[in-house]
């Protein structure tokens, strides 16, 4: 018996851009191949939508995408039992083609007491959603149990899923399906997970996760934990350039087997990081330019659509140039028919005036007296320099301010005094005579 496991669609993504028909046509191919491939069930890990309230015309192309398994009509599994779920929850025109079972995702989480779309979804017959809860098939292979927990906030997960204490059902094969970063398995990097591999349920044969964009594999209790990634490319990283985006197809005959499946209506991505020191504009539009040029260049799997290339600018500008000066709008639009491109200049640095520029601006919003203003630039040229502080900024610059210079000077010689004791007694310690 086969079963696709498919996560975080985004259906409606970059809705009004060049790629809002991305997510539908990539979420698309996987169904349609999934079922020609015969399976018999599809799981959907969450995130199905981008938003908690779609679009109508989002909802018409996800409604269109998810009748295709209804429209399979009936195969071999049938429900036998459902575990804290009411039967009259779902429709029962949900098992009247091949079943889809889904979680909610972050991205459709709602408080409680509004309908998420997921539910919305289940209410239609188009799906069955899990959180907390448990379905029994009957198939071919045997007893199957799919449990699911659905999105909850991640600094709660931990606890939900261990009130929760979903135990597997005896004699069934297993499954566990999330949707929660785990681990060293994050969305992001601001994220930090509650929920650890071993704070997992154990026992069971099968462990799937959405939520984590990038498709990888890890382990929990000695079973597989598969994380299909997301169908659509979300957030530009390197990393969405190196992992290929899919989904899995399960085989339970025998023994459980399983196999990453490659979309072939992903957009092709480059992405690179420059690293530029004291760069003039000039030439730095030219080595954005010969960039595209050489990504474009580079060997192709989708030419149905243009390929997607995001430049990462980093170091520094020279002395005279400022970051407002490099146009990049241009650059993009010279490319408009044969890339996407992006370009992200954020992290290019220009020690000259930009920075100082904003800096005063700011300052100037907040109505500061004249002094504090000049204490800001103070300390802002400080931290460029990586200055680490041994001087308290403001002490100094009150007493040259008042003429107190040979205080001042005196401070700086305590401070000098105190580093080096400091440091030779640190000597002594390290070396015990
Ligand atoms: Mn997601």
């Amino acid at each position: 018996m086969k079963i696709a496991v498919i996560a975080d669609t985004h259906l409606g993504t970059k809705w009004g851009t060049a790629r809002e028909q991305d997510s539908f046509e990539q979420t698309r191919e996987a169904i349609e191949q999934a079922l020609e491939l015969g399976a018999e069930l599809i799981l959907v890990l969450g995130d199905i939508f981008d938003m908690r309230t779609p679009r109508q015309e989002v909802w018409a192309q996800a409604m269109r995408i998810l009748s295709i398994p209804l429209a399979k009509g009936r195969n071999e599994i049938t429900l036998s039992r459902v575990i804290d779920k009411n039967q009259d929850d779902f429709s029962p025109v949900a098992l009247r083609g091949t079943p889809v079972i889904a979680l909610h995702g972050n991205h459709e989480r709602r408080t409680r007491g509004f309908v998420n779309p997921v539910e919305a979804l289940e209410a239609a017959g188009l799906l069955i959603h899990l959180h907390h809860n448990t379905l029994i098939f009957k198939t071919s292979s045997g007893t199957l149990a799919i449990h699911g927990m659905s999105n909850v906030p991640e600094q709660h997960a931990k606890n939900v899923l261990a009130t929760w204490n979903p135990k597997p059902v005896e004699g069934a094969f297993n499954i566990m399906m999330l949707h929660q970063s785990v681990g060293q398995y994050v969305y992001s990097s601001e994220e930090f997970p509650t929920i650890d591999l071993a704070d997992l349920p154990s026992g069971f044969d099968l462990y799937l996760c959405g939520h984590i964009h990038y498709h990888t594999e890890a382990t929990a209790h000695g079973k597989p934990l598969l994380f299909p990634g997301s169908t659509e490319r979300t957030q530009l990283l390197q990393v969405e350039a190196e992992v290929p985006k899919g989904y899995y197809m399960l085989d339970l005959d025998d023994r459980l087997s399983y196999e990453f499946i490659e979309l072939k209506s992903v957009r092709d991505f480059y992405y690179e990081e420059m690293k530029f020191e004291s760069v003039g504009i000039l030439q730095l539009s030219e080595a954005v330019r010969a960039k595209v040029w050489e990504l474009l260049g580079r060997p192709r799997r989708n030419f149905e659509k243009l390929p997607l290339i995001r430049l990462r600018l980093t170091g520094t500008l020279s002395k005279e140039a400022s970051r407002s000066e490099f146009d990049e709008r241009s650059i993009i639009q010279e490319f408009t028919d044969r890339a996407l491109v992006a370009i992200s200049k954020g992290d290019l640095t220009s020690p000259g005036l930009e920075e100082k520029v904003q800096l005063l601006r700011k300052l100037r919003e907040r109505r500061l007296p004249i002094d504090e203003m000049a204490m800001g630039l103070l300390e802002a040229n400080l931290r460029e320099v990586s200055y680490d502080q041994p001087f308290d900024v403001r002490i100094l610059y009150n007493l040259l301010v008042e003429d107190r210079g040979g205080e001042a000077l005196q401070k700086v010689f305590d401070v000098v005094e105190e580093q080096v004791k400091i440091e030779l007694e640190r000597k002594s310690d390290d070396n015990p005579s």
